[in-house]
């Protein structure tokens, strides 16, 4: 014999069900709208998170119990073109670690364990920009830095061509 579920309880069963399939609706819709169009169109974001061991830069999402047994690939060249308007979405999963893009003048940002930073800037010069951690973090400190690779915007290159 089944007993009827009476009004009350299928209100509670409801809410339930709402908070279970919302919240990681509501978390999606964050992620893959609200969040890219905080910024102007054609804004490059780049997710840039520090791993102390191996002195990792990379643009994966390194999140809770994968970062144990995830490899992520180093970002050792991130390629930009001249005029881009970038923003840094910096994160560390492990210790504190301290951004910094020496030749324009960026940093030094502090980045706490499970924080996001946010840095922006536009690449008004072409070249190399190397970017690194200042603060020791760890045995492999040394080792978390890459570079920025600014390419020439193809009508400044014929401006400076023609004069
Ligand atoms: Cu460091």
């Amino acid at each position: 014999m089944t007993k009827k579920l009476n009004y009350t309880e299928l209100l509670g069963v409801l809410a339930v069900l709402l908070v279970l399939a919302g919240l990681p609706l509501m978390l999606w819709h964050w992620r893959t709208t609200a969040l890219p169009n905080r910024y102007l169109p054609g804004t490059k974001i780049i997710n840039l998170t520090a791993i102390a061991p191996g002195g990792i830069w990379t643009e994966e999402l390194v999140v809770g119990y994968g970062y144990w047994w995830k490899h992520p690939t180093r970002a050792r060249d991130i390629n930009l073109e001249q005029g881009d308007h970038v923003v840094l979405l910096l994160h560390s999963p492990d210790v504190q670690h301290s951004f910094s893009i020496p030749d324009l003048n960026i940093g030094p940002v502090e980045i706490h364990a499970g924080h996001t930073v946010e840095v922006e800037f536009i690449a008004e010069r072409a070249g190399e920009f190397p970017f690194l951690c200042i603060k020791i973090c760890g045995k492999d400190h040394g080792r978390l830095e890459g570079r920025f690779l600014v390419a020439a915007r193809q009508d400044a290159v014929e401006n400076s061509a023609a004069r």
